[in-house]
């Protein structure tokens, strides 16, 4: 986003003589009570799980709310030597695409499972905007699941988004780009060959699992972001686009030329209808869809061969583009489903439509032409109104659950409360600096926790202490409760923090897996014991099948490994208490460690580059006898005849001559 951003504060300060707005009073904002408000004494628990995405650093963070800690980072998609996600040969399925193995993303947005349009615990979903793909990670293990990837898009960004029962989650091109089958065009037939399509994504109610069920073939042009109906409006999803000029170079003048945009109403509910009648096209198409396992404890990645296609020209019904001014961002759903938000980058004021009018401008079909086969309704037929002279540069808006709206400025720096019923601007507090999302729990949903609001901002500048050219990103909390906002706390933050979604506690913790129960494990590599440990040899593959428990690895000592060999190392942790996690590293291998949980089994690949003697060790801190939690492997020449024998707590020579001595 920065770059469009950027774009955005550049044109803006064209227009209006601005440069960087810096707020008044930076020393003086904090409220005199804000310490109390935000301490969690040692040992106590924050209210709310806060779960923020990385950006270019391709993770979800967990902070804690009020306290603003962070507790966890999950690795998505970008491979994460902590604990060797995209490393370990069981994770590195969940990288894989149909471009092959891609260990990195720029994650965008969150979205939290929902039941009739509240936050039920259950799931965090998040997409990568680069190479497209949606992931869901687990809210009981914080570890990602799944990943899907998406065919027929360019910069997966409108996305993830869900229906009110999770029913879909939706995700649109951000560029669009000529069906993957038909990609060998000029780029200057943008306007015939580009498409924009739009992935519906069915989620299994219990499992989660996810599926493409359809796209819808929109024209080329670029979505932006987007949020579904809920109440009255359940069935509908909202879009907002920019780049309607559909220019294909230098964006930054060409896709503003247009005084508005587009806001596309989808009625999902009908391309269900017209799927069902046998409308769907069935398109040749090649994605990776990858799972995770918390039984095998293995990924598995399977590539898929075709995705349904419906054009919404051939559906009636289906889709209706609404002006918006001027390059919307965020469109945003309020609580009861009545009100649409659109918050154009380059807009004087905040347009509210009103779903009630929509349906009204639908059945009298009070258009206004047509873009590229589908209607477009009349501006002021769908308007509720606008919130005059809000700020500069609005990007997003959410609710406090009081018939309120907060919109983030990103030029102005600054939140806006505002009533939707009115579109009176309530109170306005400074931001440091320049916010791009916004976040109050649930904020999204039909029932807010309201209390608080996040910020996260795009520049921090002066906030912390200097950390060379690059500085921390960073979030700031906001009391919400009373009539005025007020800062309360700033804290950084781990990569790029776009959107967030904050649950609270209770709704989360008590669902936390502990551990992995050992009898279930169904890894095939599983070692359930010591006396099952080996090391057995298949051509020049190595197969160590290890033990790790307080405070050895069984075999710590391994011979009869030959230059040319791959050596894989199945390391099986023991441990049946909480937090008790064994690392696993070998030195000179080209990959990271492993971090294996309690009853789990994750494997690291080595292959040796050299003749000798390589230590390995664990690499958390698991006990007092930690440091002892060593060993070695003896590597030979090709052709060498060291017979291969391993053991722990006698030499390999001499457990080898009792097993000949026993036959
Ligand atoms: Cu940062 Cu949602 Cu990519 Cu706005 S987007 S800020
Ligand atoms: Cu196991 Cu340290």
């Amino acid at each position: 986003m920065k770059t469009q951003l950027l774009t955005a504060v550049a044109v803006a300060a064209l227009g209006a003589g601005l440069t960087g707005c810096k707020p008044k009073d930076v020393g003086s904002a904090v409220a005199g009570d804000a310490a109390e408000k935000v301490y969690v004494a040692p040992g106590k628990h924050d209210e709310f799980y806060n779960i923020v995405s990385g950006g270019f650093n391709g993770q979800m963070a967990v902070y804690g709310l009020p306290s603003g800690r962070l507790l966890r980072i999950v690795p998505v998609f970008s491979a994460f030597p902590e604990n060797g996600w995209g490393f370990s040969e069981e994770t590195k399925p969940m990288l894989n695409t149909a471009h092959g193995f891609v260990p990195w993303d720029d994650l965008h947005h969150i979205s939290l499972s929902q039941t009739n349009g509240e936050h039920d615990g259950r799931w965090a979903f998040g997409n990568g905007n680069n190479t497209p793909r949606v992931a869901r990670v687990s809210l009981a293990t914080f570890r990602t699941e799944e990943i899907l990837e998406l065919p027929n898009s360019g910069g997966n960004h409108s996305s993830p988004f869900l229906t009110e029962n999770t029913e879909y989650v939706v995700a649109s091109t951000r560029f669009s780009v000529p069906p993957d089958n038909q990609g060998d065009v000029p780029i200057s037939t943008f306007k015939q060959n580009f498409k924009g399509y739009i992935s519906f994504i069915r989620v299994d109610k219990t499992t989660g699992r996810m599926g493409i069920a359809f796209q819808l073939k929109m024209p080329g042009i670029s979505f932006d972001l987007a949020r579904a109906g809920k109440g009255k409006s359940h069935g509908w999803f909202f879009f907002s686009t920019y780049n309607t000029e559909q220019a294909n170079t230098l964006l930054e003048v060409n896709a503003s030329q247009k005084d508005k945009d587009f806001i596309l109403a989808v009625n999902w509910k009908k391309a269900e209808e017209y799927l069902k009648k046998g409308q769907g096209k069935t398109i040749p198409a090649r994605y990776a869809h990858n799972v995770y396992d918390d039984k095998t404890h293995q990924a598995t990645s399977t590539i898929e061969n075709e995705v349904v296609t419906l054009d919404p020209k051939e559906c009636p019904g289906v889709a209706y583009f609404m002006p918006c001014p001027k390059s919307p961002h965020g469109c945003d759903v309020d609580p009861t489903g009545e009100y649409i938000v659109g918050s154009g980058k380059l807009a004087a004021v905040i347009p509210v439509f009103s779903f009630d009018k929509i349906q009204r401008a639908i059945a009298g079909k009070t258009y206004d032409g047509s873009f590229d086969g589908i209607p477009v309704l009349k501006y002021e037929s769908v308007l509720y109104g606008e919130v005059p002279k809000p700020g500069l540069g609005p990007l997003h808006t959410e609710f406090d659950g009081q018939g309120n709206a907060i919109t983030s400025f990103f030029v102005s720096s600054e939140l806006v409360r505002w009533n939707i019923k009115d579109l009176k601007v309530l109170d306005r507090v400074p931001t440091y600096y320049s916010v791009g999302h916004l976040s109050i729990p649930g904020g999204s949903t039909k029932k807010p926790w309201g209390k608080y609001v996040v910020a996260y901002n795009k520049i921090t500048k002066d906030r912390y202490l200097p950390t060379g050219p690059e500085l921390a990103q960073s979030a700031q909390l906001y009391d919400i409760s009373g009539d005025k906002m007020k800062l309360l706390l700033d804290f950084p933050t781990v990569g790029e923090p776009h959107y967030a979604e904050a649950i609270p506690a209770s709704l989360v913790e008590k669902n936390s897996v502990k551990i992995f129960k050992i009898e279930d494990n169904a890894s095939k590599y599983a070692t359930k014991g010591d006396k099952f440990t080996r090391v057995e040899r298949e051509g020049n593959q190595v197969h160590v099948y290890m033990t790790a428990i307080r405070s050895h690895f069984t075999p710590d000592n391994i011979e009869g490994v030959r230059l040319g060999d791959e050596v894989y190392f199945h390391v099986t942790n023991l441990e049946q208490d909480w937090d008790v996690p064994h690392g696993f590293a070998v030195k000179g291998s080209t990959n990271a460690e492993i971090l294996v949980m309690p009853g789990e089994t994750q494997t690291l690949k080595w292959k040796p580059d050299r003749v000798g003697v390589v230590p390995i060790y664990c690499t958390d801190f698991c006990s007092a006898l930690h440091q002892e939690m060593q060993g070695y492997v003896r590597v030979s020449a090709p052709g060498s005849t060291v017979k291969l024998t391993w053991g722990t707590g006698k030499n390999p020579e001499a457990q080898a001559d009792q097993k000949v001595a026993a036959r």
